[in-house]
């Protein structure tokens, strides 16, 4: 059986290429909620009435396991899913969380994301439960992601863009800083040349696909016959994710379907 992963849009193809290259013997589903995208701006109820709708289209495809591949979505909606679904659901948010605790030497860690996800606090409470001396500032940065999808994410404009955003947390003095959006790791290079080598930037889609290659092995659950193909479906027309998307995915994307959900 396949692994189902959900997002809001083209973001989370940053989690499935991590999952693909970590577990490239499996098959991999995503579904991009593409026709009521972004979810980072939306209320913590709506967002988790989508994902319950995106986590029961993947079920109804027989997936072994659900990855929320969107951190606003895990930031609102991980324990509906957790309690509504029978299989193992893993967000973004616990990985992202644990690789931040581990890196800290100051205790000061840095998190930034959409308006949702800084407004849930879901990362400091994660943060925090680990180690509740570690001091967690938080910036939502709600631009990177039109700038992402835009091809933009070395363009001077994304610069002054992290500039006006982030001025605030380099004065926290944080020497660890978790990408709390999907969209971020594009950002990498202007983050890390705004931060500098003292600040360990946290790529919570490289440590979610981590944390569920680990549990498949644990619980038994890798794939024992030859994966079929990737398969990818949307709630909008295919077009703006098939071009958006294949930067996020790193090669081309076709043969995506329109589906309705919910
Ligand atoms: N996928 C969303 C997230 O990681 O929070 C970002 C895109 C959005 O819905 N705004």
């Amino acid at each position: 059986r396949a692994i189902g992963v959900f997002d809001s849009g083209v973001g989370g193809l940053t989690v499935l290429k991590e999952l693909s290259r970590l577990l490239p013997d499996e098959e991999l589903i995503y579904l991009g909620d593409t026709a009521r995208v972004p979810y980072g701006t939306k209320s913590g109820s709506t967002v988790t009435r989508y994902a319950q709708e995106a986590a029961g289209f993947l079920t109804a495809l027989g997936v072994k396991v659900l990855v929320v591949a969107c951190n606003t979505a895990s930031a609102v909606a991980l324990p509906v899913l957790e309690e509504r679904f029978q299989i193992p659901v893993f967000g973004v948010i616990q990985p992202g969380a644990a690789r931040a605790v581990q890196l800290t030497h100051s205790r000061r860690v840095g998190v930034i994301g959409t308006e949702g996800t800084i407004k849930s606090s879901a990362y400091t409470r994660a943060i925090q439960a680990l180690d509740s001396r570690i001091q967690v500032s938080t910036t939502a940065c709600p631009l990177f992601v039109p700038l992402a999808e835009e091809g933009w994410s070395e363009h001077p404009i994304a610069r002054l863009v992290a500039q006006e955003y982030l001025t605030g947390l380099a004065a926290e003095k944080i020497d660890a800083l978790v990408l709390g959006c999907t969209h971020y790791p594009l950002l990498k290079l202007i983050l890390g040349d705004f931060f500098g080598p003292e600040v360990a930037l946290v790529d919570s889609a490289e440590e979610t696909a981590a944390t569920v290659a680990r549990a498949l092995a644990e619980q038994d659950l890798l794939r024992r016959s030859p994966p079929g193909p990737h398969r990818f479906f949307v709630t909008d027309v295919p077009e703006r994710f098939e071009r958006v998307g294949g930067t996020f995915w790193g090669a081309p994307l076709g043969g995506v379907k329109q589906v309705e959900i919910g």
